[in-house]
């Protein structure tokens, strides 16, 4: 019988290095490497409907509906066959983003948004998320310039996704490890693998 393979996920605010780490896990691990939004031709489409579609002044419920209807994508066509073919996946955010920016930032309530992950999702839950926890300063800079409709958010949304963060890692957290994400990406990625060592000894 094949063993199922892990399902990884790096989570953080913009800039805090989950687009860096990823690829060097992924490569470690030979893991099949995806992120969200996105992760599939339909999912990718929906990706670009929301991050860059300024003019058409999508409502906080559909934002978070678009992210769910991604996400329920690409579980079904990509994660979860990857997943029962014995192969890790290691992925750039997951429902926790999607409960940190719509729940957390946005404001809409914890509740609905749950929901609507579980029901994206069908229960799929990552077996380890790394949170990659900058200071708000330093993720200020790195983040540079503006370049999508959600990074536009002002600087209290981006600390309310952070304190949303934080707090999923403080409740999950034999699922969820904290990162300090200020050194540089070589010493980051060996804190990951040590993580990922400790826990399976692989
Ligand atoms: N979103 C997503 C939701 O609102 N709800 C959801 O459910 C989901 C799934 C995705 C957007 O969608 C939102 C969140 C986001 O706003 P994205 O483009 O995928 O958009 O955004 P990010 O995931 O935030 O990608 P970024 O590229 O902005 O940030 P990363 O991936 O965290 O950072 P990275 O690796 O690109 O690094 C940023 C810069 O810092 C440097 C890099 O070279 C780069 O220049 N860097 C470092 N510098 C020094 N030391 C290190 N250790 C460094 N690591 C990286």
């Amino acid at each position: 019988m094949t063993t199922r393979g892990r399902f990884i996920v790096f989570e953080g605010g913009e800039g805090s290095g989950k687009s860096t780490q990823a690829p060097l896990l992924a490569e470690h691990l030979d893991a099949l490497l995806t992120r969200e939004p996105g992760g599939t031709a339909s999912a990718e489409r929906i990706r670009e409907l929301l991050l860059h579609s300024g003019d058409l002044h999508l409502a906080d419920r559909t934002e978070l509906l678009l992210m769910v209807a991604a996400r329920a994508q690409h579980v079904v066509e990509l994660i979860e066959p990857t997943l029962s073919a014995g192969r890790d996946v290691v992925c750039d955010r997951f429902s926790g983003s999607t409960i940190a920016y719509q729940g957390y930032g946005r404001g809409l309530p914890l509740e609905d948004v749950v929901v609507a992950c579980e029901l994206a999702t069908l229960g799929l839950a990552p077996d380890l998320t790394i949170l990659l926890d900058l200071p708000d300063s330093l993720a200020a800079t790195r983040r540079g310039t503006v370049s999508d409709r959600i990074e536009a958010a002002g600087d209290d949304f981006h600390q309310r996704v952070m304190e949303g963060f934080r707090t999923l890692a403080r409740a999950e957290g034999d699922r969820w490890i904290t990162v300090e994400a200020t050194g540089t990406p070589d010493e980051v990625a060996e804190l990951v693998r040590a993580i990922v060592a400790e826990r399976w000894g692989s």
